[in-house]
């Protein structure tokens, strides 16, 4: 150590105990040139995961374990619960017969269906039963349980923004009491009444979240189909389609922005990057995904995360649909997003 280094860490241990710390050791990290993110890109291969899942349906029931799932970690965040900085996933099990008992909290989630035809969730006492490809919220603090009526696993991937919850100190939540909270409306009911291209007369919004719950496969499916006819392919997308609140025009919840997109047979996409950390789930079709240096082969239902502001480029066999989503809203929200569409390669 010289005379310099010697007299400074001398210095830098007489402000510790006062809870001080000199800002010109950390400040390039602090402030960084671009996303400095631990985050590493990682892939779920869902039929090596399965296996694993179904285990634990023999293992604990989904009313003792409350919520019975398996959280993805990305590799670099071991025990932190989280898939990007700001996200959580999981899979999530429930087996014929099995309810998740109700209860609500600060934390909003996304349900994407993987398996099974007759799993249901209730939202604030309407049941919304879920097929592979559907896409429900479920708000902050709106009570809701799960369930399956049917002979087979039903299986889906969750996505909440717990650790951004968790790094506001804002996490709030309580259980009903009882398996299920009471059911108001039939099934259906929001999506006939606000995801119909109508809304109720005198209808005022009064949560900046979507009052439509379930966004079905079918339709999603059918649009995606209708528009590849035009021939707008966006060279980093595909046919690239967000989830809306039908009143906002804005994401389904301020949290947590979706997207499906179509890219068709032999579609190769322009490198692309974005600051916000995305989450993707293969829903039809096989292909591969650079992301940075490395390349993830993917078929359906596999689940893959890039980094914030890393290359992504995808390549496609047959045709193909993604799931996607981030923290983007937030970003917006806030200022802070940013998108490189120049594809160039150098850090
Ligand atoms: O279904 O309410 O994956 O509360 C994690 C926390 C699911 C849920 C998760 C939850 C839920």
């Amino acid at each position: 150590m010289d005379q310099t280094t010697a007299e400074r860490q001398a210095y830098y241990d007489k402000l510790r105990p006062n809870n001080l710390a000199p800002l010109w050791e950390v400040l390039h990290d602090l402030v960084a040139p671009t996303p400095n993110s631990s985050l590493q890109p990682a892939i779920w291969n869902y039929d090596a995961v399965r296996p694993t899942l179904m285990e634990s349906g023999a293992l604990i029931t989904a009313k003792e374990a409350e919520r019975r799932v398996l959280i993805l970690e990305n590799p670099a965040l071991p025990g932190e619960s989280r898939i990007t900085t700001s996200l959580y996933a999981g899979l999530q099990l429930v087996l014929p017969g099995e309810v998740a008992p109700a209860h609500r909290h600060s934390q909003s989630a996304l349900r994407f269906i993987l398996e099974g035809s007759k799993g249901y969730t209730a939202v604030d006492g309407e049941r919304t039963y879920m097929r592979r490809g559907d896409f429900i919220i479920t708000p902050t603090w709106t009570w809701h349980d799960h369930g399956n009526e049917g002979d087979d696993p039903v299986v889906w991937l969750d996505g909440l923004d717990i650790p951004l919850v968790q790094s506001l100190d804002t996490s709030f939540a309580e259980r009903y009491g009882a398996d299920a909270h009471p059911v108001s409306r039939p099934p259906g009911d929001a999506l006939a009444r606000y995801g119909s291209g109508m809304l109720p007369e005198g209808y005022q919004s009064v949560r900046p979240v979507s009052p439509v719950f379930n966004y079905p496969y079918g339709r999603t499916r059918d649009a995606l189909e209708t528009m590849r006819r035009s021939e707008e392919w966006d060279p980093h997308h595909g046919l690239k389609m967000r989830y809306v609140n039908p009143v906002t025009g804005g994401p389904a919840m301020p949290t947590i922005g979706t997207a499906m997109q179509l890219l068709p047979k032999g579609f190769e996409t322009a490198p692309y990057r974005s600051s916000d950390a995305v989450v993707y789930c293969v829903v039809e079709g096989g292909g591969r995904t650079r992301i940075g240096e490395q390349v993830f082969d993917w078929s359906p239902s596999d689940i893959f995360v890039v980094p914030s502001w890393t290359h992504v480029s995808h390549e496609t066999d047959g045709d193909a649909v993604l799931f996607s989503f981030s923290d983007r809203p937030v970003q917006e929200a806030l200022g802070l997003w940013r998108e490189d569409r120049q594809g160039n390669l150098e850090p």
